[in-house]
C-alpha cells in the first residue's frame, strides 16, 4: 500500500476522537474547516476538564487543603506539558494568558513601553492579525516610537529585504507571525530570528497559527517571545501562553497588579512574585488550562511531525482540488503555506457564499479575518478561508468543492 492511503485512515482514526465533528448541520454531515479561527476539542480535552471540575476544582497557589493542592498540581503540570511541547529550557518562561492577543499586550506594555522613546520604532509586516498590529500601535501612540510594516508581494509573502532594510539601530522589537491566518503564509521566521539576532534586536512571534500546524521548538528557531493560542490547538477558549526568554522576563516589570503576582504587599512596598508568577494576576483559568494540557498530551500522542506532515499533503489537494473550480480566485499563494486557502469565487460576496455553504453543511469563515492591512493590500473587502485541521481529510475537500459548485448554480 503506498502512503496516501495510509495517512488517510489515519486521519479518518482522528477524526472520531473528536464528538463535535460526529454531527449534521442543516441536514448534512458537517465539515468543518473553520480550525484557523477555533479548532474542534477532543472527547479527552473535554472530559479532562469535566473531571477537574467534578472533583478538583479549587483555588490554586492558595490553599493547604487537599481540592487546592490537585487543582495546583494539575494546573502547574500543564505548564510543565507546555514547557515540553515547544521546548523552552524553563518552566518559568512559560506565562499563561487568555490567548495570544493578551500575550502579545504583555509584552507591547511591559517589555515595550517602559524602554520605548520618541523616535526608536518597532517593526512588524503587512501580514499580520490585528492582535500582532494594534497592541504596538498603542505603545507607539503612548510613547511616541514609529510602527513600521514590511510590505507583502502579490503572492502573499513578505519582502524579507525590505523587513530588514527597516531594522536599525532604534529599533526595540520585530514583530512576525509565523504563520498568516487570512494567507496561510509560513513566514521565514529562523531566519528572521538570526538577522535580527546579529543586531541585537528581540523579535516576538505571533505563533497562533503556528502551534497548531507545525513542531515548534522555541530554542531552535531562537526568538524572544511566542506567542499562542489554546483554542486553536484544540483546546479550551481563554487560555494561553507567552513563551519569553528568561532573562528578558526578569528584566521586565509586572503588567497587572493584584492577587498570586505578589510575595510580599504592604503600602509601602510590594515585593513581586517570582517568574511566571509576576505576569499571572488574579484567579486564572484553571480548568480552561487543564484542559490544555490534555490537548498537549494528545496532540504529543500523534505527533508534530506527522501532523505537519499529514496537513501538508492535504493542503496540496485542497489547492490542486479549489484551482479546478470555476471562476475560482485564489488569495495567497506563497510558496511555503501551511493549512489555509483564501479564496472568492466569481463575484459572489464572501458572506453570502459562506452562507450558502453552511447550508450545506460546510463552515468556512468569511470576511476580513482580523487583518484589514492585508484585504486591503488586495483590495477586497474580505476573502472565504477554508482552514484546516489533522482531523480533516479528501471527503471534506471534495464535499467543500461540491458545495462551491452548487452556489455556482445558484448565483447563476
Ligand atoms: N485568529 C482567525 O479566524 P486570540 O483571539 O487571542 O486567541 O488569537 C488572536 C490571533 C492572533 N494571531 C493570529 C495569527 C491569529 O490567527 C489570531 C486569531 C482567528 O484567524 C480569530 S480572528
Amino acid at each position: 500500500m503506498n502512503a496516501a492511503p495510509a495517512r488517510v485512515t489515519q486521519a479518518a482514526d482522528w477524526r472520531l476522537d473528536f464528538p463535535a465533528l460526529r454531527q449534521s448541520v442543516h441536514g448534512q454531515p458537517l465539515v468543518y474547516l473553520d480550525s484557523a479561527a477555533s479548532a474542534q476539542q477532543p472527547e479527552v480535552v473535554i472530559e479532562t476538564v469535566a473531571a477537574y471540575q467534578r472533583e478538583d476544582h479549587a483555588n490554586v497557589h492558595r490553599g493547604v487543603h487537599t481540592l487546592s493542592h490537585r487543582a495546583t498540581e494539575a494546573y502547574e503540570g500543564a505548564r510543565d506539558k507546555m514547557r515540553d511541547f515547544i521546548n523552552a529550557s524553563a518552566r518559568s518562561e512559560i506565562v499563561l494568558t487568555k490567548g495570544t492577543t493578551e500575550a502579545i499586550n504583555l509584552v507591547a506594555q511591559s517589555f515595550c513601553r517602559p524602554r520605548l522613546q520618541a523616535g526608536d520604532n518597532i517593526v512588524i509586516t503587512h501580514l499580520e492579525h490585528h492582535a500582532n498590529i494594534v497592541p504596538w500601535q498603542l505603545v507607539c501612540e503612548q510613547t511616541g516610537a514609529e510602527l513600521r510594516v514590511a510590505p507583502i508581494n502579490d503572492r502573499g509573502e513578505v519582502s524579507i529585504d525590505e523587513l530588514y532594510e527597516l531594522v536599525d539601530e532604534r529599533t526595540l522589537l520585530v514583530g512576525i507571525s509565523h504563520v498568516s491566518n487570512a494567507l496561510g503564509t509560513v513566514n521565514p521566521v529562523e531566519e528572521v530570528v538570526a538577522f535580527c539576532k546579529g543586531r541585537n534586536v528581540p523579535v516576538l512571534i505571533d505563533g497562533a497559527q503556528g502551534v497548531p500546524h507545525l513542531d515548534i521548538d522555541v530554542q531552535a528557531i531562537g526568538c524572544d517571545f511566542y506567542a499562542f493560542s489554546g483554542h486553536k490547538m484544540f483546546g479550551p477558549t481563554g487560555t494561553g501562553v507567552l513563551f519569553g526568554r528568561e532573562a528578558l522576563l526578569e528584566e521586565m516589570p509586572p503588567w497587572q497588579g493584584g492577587g498570586d503576582m505578589i510575595l510580599e504587599v504592604s503600602f509601602e512596598n510590594t515585593i513581586y512574585n517570582e517568574l511566571p508568577y509576576k505576569f499571572e494576576a488574579g484567579t486564572p483559568n484553571i480548568s480552561g488550562v487543564v484542559g490544555l494540557g490534555a490537548s498537549v498530551d494528545y496532540l504529543q500522542r500523534i505527533g508534530m511531525q506527522r501532523i505537519a506532515d499529514y496537513e501538508h499533503e492535504l493542503h496540496d489537494y485542497m489547492v490542486s482540488q479549489l484551482r479546478d473550480v470555476d471562476g475560482m480566485r485564489f488569495i495567497g499563494e506563497a510558496a511555503n503555506k501551511a493549512s489555509v486557502q483564501s479564496f472568492l469565487l466569481d463575484d459572489i460576496h464572501s458572506h453570502d457564499l459562506g452562507t450558502i455553504l453552511d447550508h450545506q453543511g460546510v463552515a468556512i469563515r468569511t470576511g476580513h479575518h482580523c487583518a484589514m492591512p492585508v484585504m486591503q493590500w488586495f483590495g477586497v473587502s474580505g476573502t472565504c478561508r477554508a482552514s484546516l485541521a489533522f482531523y480533516n481529510n479528501r471527503d471534506d475537500i471534495d464535499r467543500l468543492v461540491i458545495a462551491l459548485e452548487k452556489a455556482r448554480e445558484i448565483f447563476g
